[in-house]
């Protein structure tokens, strides 16, 4: 359900949208957001680059046009030019956004990377429906101590979109995490599945209560949403099992990077950024490799839902 031109929300006056994607959404073309955190701070230099282009042309290859998003010099940018991703993937000081650090960024013109709480803001405020990510932030394990749970969850809880993901980041708590979802009122479904995913292994042991079984099913959900009470629907897309990282391999390497944050002290925003890359090295890039992979795979499956949305009667 594409908003027709008539009632596409104007985005912020500051926001600027690439000439493409602002023709697709005034004629009704699915477009899908993409975040720029899992680049910058998710995916080392230069392996982020290559996947950056990989992703945009996994969310063509759907059906959709791709709208990468991210800050730059204090201006979100709704789709992104060759040399904005060239930005957004090589600056190693490229600052990591949530939603409460984008009037900073604004009114200071800093660049930074969007993240899922920020990215979903900027796209539903473009009239964006759609959006693929990796994982999802979420509960982290101890958090009774720490209070460390993502703003992507109360973001979810009020913007009104499609996020795909293969569930929640395995680094956290994932119960917890789906408890939190139910209290904020998120939808989730399983895509093809009610074991709910884990990231990188097919399936984090916690169940779903709904599945859908092909992208008009999930449009269909989005739409009632809409209509019933406007919020985000989570589409958790499990990688298949000949695709996901060993499960053994998976539980060794996650226990000595969350012990390896642990002993240096990380705190706060730097958490998982540190976590997936020290990830990526103890694996020897096998972490890495699945990462790329099922983003890749939520972003096409995107680009079908914002297919199946678009020719919903709204
Ligand atoms: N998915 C990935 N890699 C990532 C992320 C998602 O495959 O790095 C990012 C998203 O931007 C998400 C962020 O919002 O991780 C969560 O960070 P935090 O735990 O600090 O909220
Ligand atoms: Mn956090």
């Amino acid at each position: 359900m594409q908003p027709p031109a008539s009632v596409v929300p104007a985005p912020s006056p500051r926001t600027v949208l690439s000439p493409e994607v602002d023709d697709a959404l005034h004629s009704g073309t699915p477009v899908v957001a993409l975040e720029s955190t899992l680049l910058a701070h998710g995916l080392p230099r230069p392996d982020n680059r290559a996947a950056a282009d990989d992703v945009e042309a996994a969310v063509r290859a759907g059906g959709a046009v791709p709208a990468t998003i991210a800050v730059l010099d204090g201006v979100p940018h709704v789709g992104l030019t060759r040399d904005q991703v060239d930005r957004v993937c090589g600056d190693p000081g490229l600052a990591k956004l949530g939603v409460r650090d984008l009037p900073v960024a604004a009114a200071l013109g800093l660049s930074g990377a969007t993240t899922v709480s920020s990215t979903a803001l900027l796209a539903a405020g473009a009239g964006i429906g759609v959006f693929a990510t990796g994982g999802l932030g979420g509960v982290h394990r101890h958090a009774a101590e720490t209070f460390d749970e993502s703003a992507d969850l109360t973001a979810l809880s009020r913007t009104s979109l499609v996020v795909v993901c293969a569930g929640v980041k395995s680094i956290l708590d994932v119960p917890a995490t789906l408890e939190r979802l139910e209290s904020l009122s998120v939808t989730v479904v399983g895509y093809r599945t009610t074991a709910f995913p884990g990231f990188y292994v097919a399936d984090s042991g916690s169940s779903l209560d709904w599945s859908v079984d092909d992208p008009k099913q999930a449009a269909a959900v989005f739409a009632a949403r809409q209509e019933l009470a406007p919020g985000a629907v989570v589409v958790a897309n499990p990688l298949p099992l000949d695709e996901q990282l060993d499960p053994a391999l998976h539980d060794r390497v996650i226990a000595g990077a969350l012990a390896a944050a642990e002993a240096a002290g990380v705190r706060g925003k730097d958490v998982t950024p540190f976590v997936l890359d020290h990830l990526h090295r103890a694996s020897e890039g096998a972490t890495l490799a699945v990462n790329v992979r099922l983003v890749l795979r939520n972003a096409e499956l995107a680009g079908r839902i914002a297919a199946a949305l678009a020719v919903i009667p709204s």
